[in-house]
């Protein structure tokens, strides 16, 4: 039986409930409170160590890591279903795959700037935000998250995350101007590893990132959002409350971002 520990918003959580969707698997869920610090429980600690979500356990074996865990699913329960064939196809999606590493970081990097760091500054003292900060077990994330939290679009992790985003849309308008999907006519995991943090930017009102300048993102999107998968893995566990507080907070800041945005050399 899977059992996946998972945050109800977290976009990498979000990325494996799509999956498991997508291959029609069911599993036991555990969801942790990430504003709560649920993900600082020395038990979940124990099996991941990095302390965050989501976490897959399979039968005693634990996978961390969205994207490695998008793969393990379908490789050992899907039949290779969402992974393309073929040395080109195969490479372009292990790059994907690897690629939403830095993507994850660029879209924490635009939360924990704008939205996230405007309700934790609302919700807590300088000493509580300390003492979270303590808590983060990597001293490089803990330096990256003051610096957001402290400087908010002015941090240098900003600019880097728009840098990052703008190669990955670059690429992703070059390869859906050509077909419907990610690697081609079929669907693949390199759309299901991708959908959540495009639609994040979505739902904080930044898509004013790709409408103008890489229109097929657009298209493809809305594909995503209209399947299942994202009805049960993405679009369940958002409250409508929240939802509209999300876009709210991020229309604040949309003047600004796509300044930055539009002088990035
Ligand atoms: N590269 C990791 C990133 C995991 C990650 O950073 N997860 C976030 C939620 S999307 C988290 O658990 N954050 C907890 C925290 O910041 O304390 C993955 O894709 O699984």
């Amino acid at each position: 039986m899977l059992t996946l520990y998972h945050g109800s918003t977290s976009v990498c959580s979000q990325k494996v409930r799509v999956g498991l969707a997508e291959l029609g698997l069911s599993y036991d869920s555990v969801v942790l409170d990430l504003q709560r610090g649920d993900q600082f429980d020395p038990d979940y600690r124990k099996l991941n160590p990095s302390a965050v979500v989501p976490t897959l356990v399979d039968d005693g074996l634990v996978v961390v890591e969205s994207s490695l865990i998008l793969d393990y699913l379908d490789r050992k329960m899907g039949a290779g279903q969402l992974s393309p064939k073929g040395d080109v196809a195969e490479v372009t999606t292990a790059h994907w795959m690897l690629r939403t590493l830095d993507i994850h970081a660029a879209i924490n990097t635009l939360s924990f700037s704008t939205v996230a760091r405007d309700r934790i500054r609302a919700k807590k003292t300088s000493e509580q935000i300390a003492q979270d900060l303590e808590r983060m077990p990597d001293p490089v994330s803990r330096l990256k998250r003051l610096s957001l939290l402290e400087g908010g679009l002015d941090s240098v992790h900003v600019t880097q995350a728009l840098l990052i985003l703008h190669r990955a849309f670059t690429d992703m308008q070059a390869a859906l101007e050509a077909h419907d999907w990610m690697m081609g006519a079929a669907f693949s995991k390199v759309d299901v590893a991708l959908i959540a943090y495009v639609d994040r930017l979505d739902r904080l009102g930044f898509s004013g990132l790709w409408l103008t300048e890489f229109p097929a993102i657009d298209g493809w999107l809305r594909a995503m959002q209209s399947r299942q998968s994202y009805a049960t893995g993405i679009a369940a566990f958002a409250d409508p409350v929240a939802s509209e507080t999300l876009r709210q907070s991020g229309a604040h800041y949309w003047l600004d971002l796509e300044e930055r945005w539009l002088k990035l050399p």
